[in-house]
């Protein structure tokens, strides 16, 4: 027979691996989990938009239709929200932190940083897009939590996953014990344990990087594609392109199959696209738990100071040899200090 193990159960066999654990940290993963599934839900009804109706009309139930990534925001709050572990949520959907319900999060010991929907032009198409998340101990002992809660170091996260919500729908989490990874049987609506223990291949074929800004990356990026593009039996090169254009999954493939995802800094993103606290450090911290690295080709993502919470970053994340080749081309051909000067 077959066992199974649902995320619920997993989460609470782990939190023997937190001796004074109280069972917030796994209440707060449930939490996201089941909003998770209702995001799920509506993400798979979004081909029928024909059908029910575009966003911002009405639908035949006489209800408003959301767009998708408000649609998850709210999801994703709610749950924080009525679970009460949460104090305070960091959102690509929101300008300013939200506080939550404080009659049921005055006691909350944790903060969240979330990118409800990324890659959310993606839906249209039919192509995967994810949700990205991070848990923070707040940094305050009383009183309503602050945008100051939040501000912290990749290093300080407690927990950080990913939901990919592809051809199949996963969610891979980490609490700095490992990597595990969960697909949502829908006939059971639960999240089954199905890959346990990923590790990122030290190596790989796989290089990701949206290739029609090659003009304007940095010389040291522009070489390292260059590398991955000529032939050398030895290396298995030529490598193969592929981008998806959702963080999320291209990570996910490569977290899977080996291989390296950069976003640099272009001219219309002169600090890069990626947002460093809902975006680079979940996924940073998740590859570097999975035996990868994670830097912005200079320095580690996680020991990046934060100074607020839509900041953005360049990022080379995947499999350490190939990360650490291509800040082997940076160093060369695009030292930090010249690339301050410009
Ligand atoms: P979004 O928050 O507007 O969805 O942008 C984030 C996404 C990532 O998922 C993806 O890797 C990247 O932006 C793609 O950007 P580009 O279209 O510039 O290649």
């Amino acid at each position: 027979m077959t066992v199974v193990k649902t995320l619920g159960q997993f989460i609470i066999e782990k939190q023997t691996d937190f001796p004074y654990a109280k069972g917030e940290l796994s209440r707060l993963l449930r939490d996201i989990g089941i909003a998770a599934k209702i995001v799920n839900r509506e993400i798979n009804k979004a081909g029928l938009v024909d059908i029910l109706g575009e966003a911002g009309n009405i639908n035949v139930q006489g209800e408003s239709q959301k767009k998708l990534d408000v649609y998850a925001n709210e999801q994703f709050i709610s749950a924080l929200s009525v679970g009460g572990e949460c104090a305070l949520v960091a959102s690509e959907e929101n300008e300013e932190v939200v506080l939550l319900n404080k009659a049921v999060s005055k006691n909350a010991k944790y903060v969240v940083a979330i990118d409800p929907l990324d890659g959310s032009s993606n839906i249209d198409v039919n192509v995967a897009v994810g949700t990205t998340f991070s848990i923070y101990r707040r940094k305050s002992k009383e009183g309503p939590a602050t945008v100051e809660d939040i501000l912290q170091k990749g290093t300080e996260q407690v927990a950080a996953g990913y939901i990919v919500y592809g051809s199949s729908t996963m969610l891979v989490y980490t609490t700095g014990k490992g990597v595990n990874g969960f697909t949502l049987d829908p006939s059971i609506g639960e999240f089954c344990l199905s890959h346990p223990n990923i590790t990122i291949p030290e190596t790989g074929h796989i290089y990701s990087i949206n290739e029609g800004n090659y003009v304007h990356f940095p010389d040291g990026v522009k070489r390292y594609i260059k590398y991955c593009q000529v032939e050398d039996e030895a290396t298995a090169r030529p490598y193969t392109s592929r981008y998806i254009g959702s963080m999320v999954a291209d990570l996910h493939r490569n977290l899977i199959k080996g291989g390296i995802y950069i976003y640099p800094t272009t001219a219309s993103a002169p600090k890069g696209k990626l947002r460093l606290v809902y975006e680079c450090n979940p996924l940073a911290f998740i590859i570097e738990q999975a035996g990868g690295r994670a830097t912005n080709g200079y320095e580690r993502i996680l020991d990046i100071e934060v100074t607020e919470i839509h900041q953005r970053e360049s990022i080379f994340i995947g499999s350490t040899k190939m990360v650490l080749l291509a800040e082997d081309f940076m160093a060369e051909y695009s030292p930090k200090e010249i690339l301050k000067v410009v």
